[in-house]
């Protein structure tokens, strides 16, 4: 078999796995949600990293049936989980595009038992262009789901969509948080902008407590990163659902 059909393979029997990494709550230290990431279980290379099959799966199209498969596995999860944090999901500019995306949504939330109010999708900067997705973001809100753009300030566009396209939350591209000590007029001008625009932000890759403390203090509320928790299986957040410290 070629990649391709090994990948499409692994969605059909289940060799894709989910782990959860935890965005906490700066000022309380507790567990506002968790960010699902996708791991390829396979038979035999082993665990694979998102890096090692998602680009093909976004050069084949593969993205879709995976990227469903993420939705509806990881309500499933969330909708177990005690003290109801929110559950974050990637979403790929192909799925976007799909027309009956927002429906998937809807059937992934209603036959996982998860509320609209729970979600938060993320998308890239690069993923929305058109007329088409600022419809379809749309009618997700209207569904009750959060948008987030992802990697902020990595893409290439400018920051025309923020006009365009409805958006709740801003993760801060781990590059800018690892100047947040520095006294950093951009990371300064990032949280600015973001709350002049009433956006939830968070900070990714925080790994330092130092770290955490600037960011809370030039008014991060949330933030995540290895410093509160990595990507761990559904089975390891028994107890850190309710509380990290
Ligand atoms: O887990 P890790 O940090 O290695 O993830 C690397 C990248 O893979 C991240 O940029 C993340 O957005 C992407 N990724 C992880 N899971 C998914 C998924 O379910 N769907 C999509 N489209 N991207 C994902
Ligand atoms: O692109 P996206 O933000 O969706 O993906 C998050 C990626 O960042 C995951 O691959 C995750 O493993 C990684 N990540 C999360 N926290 C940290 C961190 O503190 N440091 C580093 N270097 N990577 C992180
Ligand atoms: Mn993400
Ligand atoms: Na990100």
């Amino acid at each position: 078999l070629d990649r391709r059909e090994q990948l499409e393979r692994a969605i059909e029997n289940e060799e894709l796995v989910l782990h959860y990494q935890p965005i906490v709550d700066l000022d309380l230290g507790r567990v506002a949600g968790f960010e699902a990431l996708v791991r390829w279980e396979h038979p035999a290379r082993g665990l694979l990293g998102p890096g090692e099959f998602i680009p093909l799966a976004e050069e084949t199209g593969l993205i879709v049936p995976l990227g469903r498969w993420v939705l509806r596995e990881a309500a499933r999860d969330a909708a177990r989980w005690a003290g109801a944090p929110y559950l974050s999901v990637n979403v790929a500019g192909a799925q976007l595009e799909q027309p009956g995306f927002v429906e998937e949504v809807a059937c992934a939330l209603a036959d996982g038992g998860l509320d609209a109010a729970r979600l938060v999708l993320e998308v890239t900067e690069s993923s929305l262009v058109g007329d088409l997705e600022a419809e379809r973001l749309q009618a997700l809100r209207r569904l009750g789901v959060r948008l987030a753009i992802d990697d902020f300030g990595t893409g290439y566009s400018s920051l025309s969509y923020l006009r365009r396209f409805p958006m709740d939350v801003l993760k801060i591209d781990r590059s800018f948080t690892r100047d947040a000590c520095d006294d950093s007029g951009l990371l300064q001008a990032i949280v600015a902008m973001g709350e002049s625009l009433g956006l939830v932000l968070i900070p990714e890759g925080i790994e330092e407590p130092e770290q955490a403390d600037a960011l809370r203090a030039l008014g991060c509320r949330l933030g995540q990163g290895y410093l509160f928790g990595r990507p761990v299986p559904a089975e390891e957040l028994v107890g850190i659902a309710v509380r990290v410290s």
